[in-house]
């Protein structure tokens, strides 16, 4: 009923603010302070990462997008799936669907046959990326589940059909190397022998191709970066005044990891009423927000290593920017 569905809404909304008030006490009471980058996405967050993907500096997009425009073919080679026998092709995080709908289009001119099921924890971007796909390419059937991608996986895994999964984007290089290796393990976890994962990652390259990625001329970056401080004062009452912090961006060529800090940038004080807690910043003091990890052949190695997948194919765009893996269970 009506009553149940916003009740249901209601309670998501409430324990989603109760977790995002404890991490944020938990955070920014540890030394060195830290925001999780999770809490990036609210609705500014979301409009502002649509901005970055259109930065001329962040070539991430871009580099996929030419993997899945150009290399379908070898894309779907990869996927090893019988053109004549049914198959879920799966996406984790439904995005807006630009370089999904490359795949899409050739697998339907293929007359492979095929549901898009595309997972999402937030129901808007899912009815956004169905009406898009009635119009574009209104013969692909398209089946959207909205909650947890684990809980999806786990109730999709009992209809034994084969499955390809899409994580693209260089979405799993927010997550330290253990928790990438966790991730990779549990989504095996929730597959069948012979299911493909599809991973896409960033790979390791000089600092001044990195870099400016994640510290852009216009400084929509820095904007993304600094909404986190607006969301706490939006949504827990905080009294963060953003012009005395600081986007600081870095990047470790040889650790392959880039890093996003928001720096204090005079001693103060910041309360958060719905904490009832106050906060000291020291004048140059850190407080961590993300981490952004770029791969390679070694790197990914040691994720799968104590999962059950192994690695079928790997697919670079023509800058060599970016890779697509392709991981057999
Ligand atoms: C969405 C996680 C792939 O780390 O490159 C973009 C997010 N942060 N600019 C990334 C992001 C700053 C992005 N991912």
């Amino acid at each position: 009923t009506i009553t149940d569905t916003v009740q249901t809404k209601q309670s998501t909304e409430e324990s989603f603010l109760e977790t995002f008030k404890n991490d944020v006490q938990k955070g920014l009471s540890e030394s060195p302070k830290t925001l999780s980058s999770k809490y990036f996405y609210d609705k500014i967050g979301d409009a502002l990462f649509v901005e970055i993907m259109n930065l001329p500096e962040y070539y991430l997009t871009r580099s996929e997008h030419d993997i899945f425009k150009n290399k379908t073919q070898e894309l779907i080679e990869g996927f090893g799936i019988d053109p004549n026998s049914y198959f879920e092709l799966i996406e984790l995080g439904a995005g807006d669907g630009m370089k999904t709908k490359e795949l899409l289009k050739v697998l339907e001119a293929q007359k492979y046959n095929f549901d898009y099921v595309p997972i999402d924890f937030s129901s808007n971007a899912l009815t956004l990326l169905e009406a898009n796909l009635a119009l574009e390419l209104p013969n692909v059937s398209v089946r959207t589940q909205q909650g947890d991608y684990f809980e999806v996986l786990a109730s999709l895994k009992e209809n034994r059909k084969p499955k390809v999964i899409l994580f693209l984007g260089s979405n799993i290089g927010n997550m330290s190397d253990a928790m990438a290796a966790e991730f990779v393990y549990n989504l095996g976890a929730n597959l069948q022998v012979g299911d493909k994962l599809l991973i896409g990652v960033d790979l390791i390259k000089a600092k001044e191709i990195v870099l400016p990625a994640y510290n852009d001329s216009k400084g929509v970056t820095a904007n993304f970066n600094l909404n986190l401080l607006e969301r706490i004062n939006h949504d827990l009452g905080g009294d963060f005044n953003r012009n005395n912090f600081q986007h600081l961006p870095e990047y470790d060529e040889d650790e392959g990891i880039a890093r996003s800090a928001i720096v204090s940038t005079i001693k103060q004080k910041v309360t958060i009423k719905a904490l009832a807690q106050s906060f000291e910043f020291e004048a140059g003091e850190k407080i961590h927000t993300e981490i952004s990890r770029k791969y390679n052949d070694v790197l990914m190695a040691q994720i799968i290593a104590k999962t059950d997948f192994s690695i079928e194919t790997k697919i670079l765009d023509s800058k060599n920017y970016f890779a697509d893996y392709i991981l057999t269970r």
